[in-house]
């Protein structure tokens, strides 16, 4: 290929802290995949990441019952046929330890830890106008310098604990799920507390509660929650969906989630009432997000037909909670089925029939203050050997905010962003040159994996026209970036989930000036999404200036 510009050119050697064509930060599954293609483009690439090993959100959610709610053959990567006929998964939803090792396997595969540097934190990333290159900064003070800077740290990275008096008090064991240790922690016989209720708290409690000496759930709102359905799989059915790979593959191209399951066409008002029973029936006694993603089309923009779900849900959590008064509490008030994110569960409702455990609704009884050894409520005092937070993340943008990224002239992201994120297709920001983002805000919420691979992709795509221009300083218009924006905030009309607060409308009470709610992600779907990203490309990146 000949340049105008001397781009480095990888040589193995990641020893050497020169310059880098592209710096990534993060080795999660974006960061992974994203490194892979900079070597297939020739680009000297570092990537710097903040943990041990490589698996990112893998890496760092390590909480009892931490397991996919995405089928497990559908979070793989897709790039390599190789990879997909060696990987046995063991369980149609697998655990984290088994993706954390799938993830590890892939690094190793690749030799992908050769140009990973862990133990990394990146603190400040620079953009120097005249050297048209980023400057990024440690937290121990090493300094690289890079072209291209591409962020792929995460949606939920950023963990948040609750803003209560007294959480650093207490005396006893205190874990966020998304901080929790490698070495095992022992809650068996345990005094134990949850606090949150999202798909992390949900998963944890099940687990939780079949050890714990008393497990004491404080719940705030609660979540509708659907079964898991988990079975292992067999060799022969391993070899199945082998076989299966480009025909699952081309499904999530075609649903909004990128997940196997996609809206049926009926509407819920058209149907009779027996349809619809039997039909609800079906999909709660079915794996997945089925009940979710495969519903009648309109449960998640008509709040009729939201009604009629939420009901049958509704009269489930009844059927298993033996106690009316605690299946009322664990009943949402405050939204409807599916308007956000859907937790899975394995016997969760069960739980609170046991008499180890007790569901506190802190709209009733606050929490007034962590004390050295406990909680206590305005009912009164709960005495504790160990708190677990599973109180979620600073969703979609803390990540962005623990780091000081600074543009043209200075500016920071952290104020422009200050009233809601601003990009172009979620992967560039005007007055922000050189930077892509790989599953920043605005791409796609939904199953992970495959949405980390097209952002890889696309991105990948444009280097690639970068490089072949010689262009050093790529930057999206105003214009551009703009139009996007209008496009995001269109797409998410209607839906239901808009209008409730969620991590996914970026509301988080425990950060300040996050109580309203903003537009954070996508909600066109993935197919909407994947065209304006081929169409970009197919016009040569009209919306983006090179030089
Ligand atoms: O976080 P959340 P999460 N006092 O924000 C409560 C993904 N995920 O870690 O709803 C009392 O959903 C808060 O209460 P409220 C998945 O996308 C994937 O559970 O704000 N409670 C809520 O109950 C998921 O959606 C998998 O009123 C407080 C909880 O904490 C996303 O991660 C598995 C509180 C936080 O719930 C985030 O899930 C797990 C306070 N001060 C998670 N502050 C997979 O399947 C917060 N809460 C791969």
């Amino acid at each position: 290929m000949t340049t105008a510009v001397q781009f480095l050119k990888s040589d193995g050697d990641s020893s050497s802290t020169a310059d880098y064509d592209a710096i990534v930060i993060g080795a999660g599954v974006s960061g992974l995949y994203q490194l892979y293609k900079l070597r297939e483009l020739g680009l000297k690439a570092l990537v710097l990441e903040k943990g041990s090993r490589v698996g990112g959100t893998w890496y760092w959610n390590r909480y009892p019952g931490a397991r996919f709610d995405s089928e497990s053959w559908t979070y793989i990567y897709s790039f390599s046929k190789e990879l997909l006929d060696e990987w046995k998964w063991t369980e149609h939803f697998a655990t984290q330890p088994e993706t954390e090792r799938y993830l590890n396997y892939v690094a190793d595969k690749f030799d992908l830890r050769r140009d990973i540097q862990f133990g990394s934190e990146v603190i400040a990333a620079h953009y120097i106008e005249e050297t048209r290159k980023w400057e990024i900064l440690l937290s121990d003070g090493r300094k690289y310098h890079a072209t291209f800077l591409i962020t792929a740290i995460g949606i939920l990275s950023a963990s948040t604990l609750p803003r209560i008096k007294g959480v650093e008090t207490f005396a006893g064991e205190a874990y966020h799920t998304a901080q929790w240790p490698h070495e095992p922690v022992n809650l068996a016989g345990k005094r134990v507390a949850v606090i949150g209720t999202g798909s992390t708290g949900v998963q944890t409690i099940q687990e939780a509660a079949k050890v714990a000496g008393q497990l004491t759930v404080f719940q705030r709102t609660p979540n509708w929650c659907a079964p898991l359905h988990n079975t292992k799989i067999t060799d022969e059915e391993m070899e199945q969906i082998r076989a299966r790979y480009p025909e699952i593959m081309a499904r999530c191209q075609e649903t909004p989630g990128c997940f196997v399951h996609g809206p049926d066409p009926r509407s819920a008002l058209e149907v009779t009432p027996e349809v619809r029973e039997a039909f609800f029936e079906k999909l709660y006694s079915e794996p997945g997000f089925g009940i979710w993603y495969g519903n009648f089309r309109d449960i998640l923009v008509d709040s009729d037909a939201n009604a009629l779900i939420s009901d049958f849900v509704a009269r489930k959590i009844r059927e298993r909670v033996k106690d009316p008064k605690v299946a009322d509490r664990l009943i949402p008030k405050n939204h409807g089925f599916g308007t956000r994110r859907l937790p899975l569960e394995t016997r969760y409702y069960e739980v609170y029939n046991q008499p180890n455990v007790e569901l506190v609704d802190v709209n009733e009884t606050p929490i007034q203050e962590i004390t050295p050894t406990g909680i206590r409520t305005s009912a009164g005092e709960y005495e504790f050997d160990v708190i677990i937070y599973a109180t979620g993340f600073n969703a979609i943008t803390g990540a962005f905010e623990q780091i000081d990224i600074r543009g043209v002239g200075g500016r920071s992201l952290k104020d422009a962003w200050a009233s809601g994120p601003q990009t172009y297709l979620g992967f560039l920001v005007a007055g922000f040159p050189n930077m892509m983002m790989v599953m920043g805000p605005h791409g796609g919420v939904g199953n992970f994996t495959r949405f980390a691979e097209f952002n890889a992709n696309w991105v990948s795509e444009l280097l690639r026209f970068a490089v072949a221009r010689g262009a050093t300083r790529v930057e999206v218009t105003q214009e551009a970036e703009k139009r996007w924006f209008g496009h995001v905030a269109d797409s998410g009309i209607g839906l239901l989930s808009n209008s409730v607060d969620s991590w996914m409308t970026g509301v988080n009470s425990n950060v300040e000036g996050r109580s309203a709610r903003r537009v954070m992600r996508y909600s066109g779907g993935f197919p909407a999404f994947r065209e304006y990203c081929e169409a970009a490309t197919r016009d040569n990146y009209a919306g983006i200036k090179f030089e």
